[in-house]
Formats: structure tokens, sequence, C-alpha cells
């Protein structure tokens, strides 16, 4: 298993912190970002260190992982990732180990969670992403449940029927990507629900930067779709994170087919 962990080195009276990438395989470090902090307070050893308070457990592709790093990143939070080779998975420890024998595995402490949804979800709630009343929860819970119903048909695509099938998907994708046009359309504020991002537009966004890889095009008649790929992908956070080095060598999917 290869490991690597993220390490940030806080300074707590102006809330400023160096994040540090660390290869516990190589022994080596990389500073990922920075923020201003003082000669005097870099000498005053008033360092402290503090670990990431999330980790996840999972295969070198972006996958199901995809869309919590977005949301993470996005909402200033620094995630510790455990890569896991295809050959340490199969020897089954591992799997045994997992609820559904299926990885992504995520912590939070000692809450252990398996599924990606309910990871979403989880984050959702803490971060402030999940509406602001019940109202905008079950709509927001509709789209991320319609996000996910696309995500099969695009993984059964992907694994089942590339070859045979990707002309009749590709012709067929309008009538899902029309769904969430018209759903995010009328809501005006540029996200699926209310005025604020959610954990279901993470996903949706997600979803739709593997359907542009898939067919560039797709998004050519869905002019509120394309506005909000353009601006998520504007955002500061999530552009840096889209535009890294460990974020771009992932592949999409396991079997290197996009
Ligand atoms: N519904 C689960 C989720 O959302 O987390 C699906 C998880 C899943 O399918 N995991 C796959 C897996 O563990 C990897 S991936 O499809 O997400 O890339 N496969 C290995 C196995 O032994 O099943």
């Amino acid at each position: 298993m290869t490991r690597s962990s993220v390490v940030y080195l806080k300074l707590p009276e102006d809330n400023a912190y160096i994040v540090f990438a660390v290869n516990m395989s190589s022994c080596t470090h990389y500073v990922m970002q920075t923020r201003s902090c003082s000669e005097k307070t870099k000498s005053s050893s008033r360092f402290s260190w503090a670990v990431s308070p999330y980790t996840i457990t999972y295969f070198a592709v972006k996958g199901r992982c995809s869309a919590l790093k977005i949301m993470l990143a996005d909402q200033s939070q620094t995630l510790k990732e455990n890569l896991v080779t295809f050959d340490e998975w199969g020897k089954g420890d591992l799997k045994k180990t997992c609820v559904y024998g299926q990885l992504p595995k995520f912590e939070d402490g000692d809450l252990v969670l398996f599924q990606s949804n309910a990871m979403l979800r989880h984050l959702g709630r803490k971060h402030g992403a999940y509406g602001k009343n019940d109202h905008e929860a079950a709509h927001i819970d509709m789209m991320s449940d319609g996000v996910e119903d696309l995500r099969l048909k695009y993984i059964k695509l992907i694994y089942q029927e590339y070859e045979t099938g990707k002309e009749a998907y590709i012709k067929d994708l309008a009538n899902h990507l029309s769904k969430f046009e018209a759903f995010m359309a009328k809501n005006k504020s540029g996200f699926l629900v209310g005025d604020k991002i959610s954990f279901a537009d993470y996903n949706l966004f997600d979803l739709l930067l593997n359907h542009k890889v898939l067919c560039s095009t797709c998004l050519d008649t869905f002019p509120t779709l394309k506005k909000f790929v353009d601006t998520m992908s504007a955002r500061p956070k999530i552009k840096a994170l889209l535009e890294s080095d460990d974020f771009k060598k992932l592949p999409i999917n396991g079997n290197g087919k996009q």
C-alpha cells in the first residue's frame, strides 16, 4: 500500500498555516499551500502540529472520491489519503473489514463510513452544504439521488459496455442532462437548490466533468449547466485542486476508459 499524508503546521493566533504533503514511503514532503505569517510569529515557537481531520482510503482513481475531494477543497478542508493498489486489495484483508466489501472508506475521527453518498451527506451536514431548512435538504437529496442514477448508468457504460454502448449512451445523454438543466434553470442562483452551494452541486459538477471527457460537446445545448461547470471550475480552491498534479494524474476510472 502506498501511503501519503497531508500535514499542516498551524499558527493559531492568525489562523495561518502551511500545508505539507508527506510521502511516507519515500520520506519526502512538499509544501502544497501556504498562508501568510509574519517572521515574528514564525520565530515565536508557537507552532502546533495538527493532523488532517478526514481520511479517505481508496484506489488511485478519481472514481467515487472526486466529488468529495472537490467539496473538501472548496470548503478549505484537508484530507489524508491512503492509496490502495489493486494488488493489495486482491489479497482480501482490507476488503473483509469494509462493511460492503468495497472502497472508498472514509474516516472522520471515530466515525467510519462506507458508501460515497453517505460521505457527501455527512460532509454536507458538517460544512453547511445541505440547505438552510428541511425543504431545501429534501430537494438536495432528490437532486443528488438523480446524480447517482446517472452515475450508475455512466459506470455501467465504462465497465461493461464501452465499446458497444458508447454511441447510444451519448445519444441518450441529453435526455438525462435536460432534467438537471431544467431544475437548475428555475432556481436562478446558479446552484441546484437555494442560494448556497450544496453537496449535490459538487456531486453533479464532478459527474458533468466526467461527461465532458466522454463527450466534449455534451453541454453545448444546456446553457445553465455549461455556466454552472464554468463557474464551479473557476472557484479558486476547486481550480487549484483540478489543476494540481496529484489530482490530474489520477485516471477517472479503474479500467482506463473515460
Ligand atoms: N455504492 C458504493 C459507493 O458509492 O461507495 C460503490 C463502491 C464501489 O463500487 N467500489 C468499487 C470497489 O470497491 C471501486 S469503484 O467502483 O468506486 O472505483 N471495487 C472492488 C470490489 O472488490 O468490489
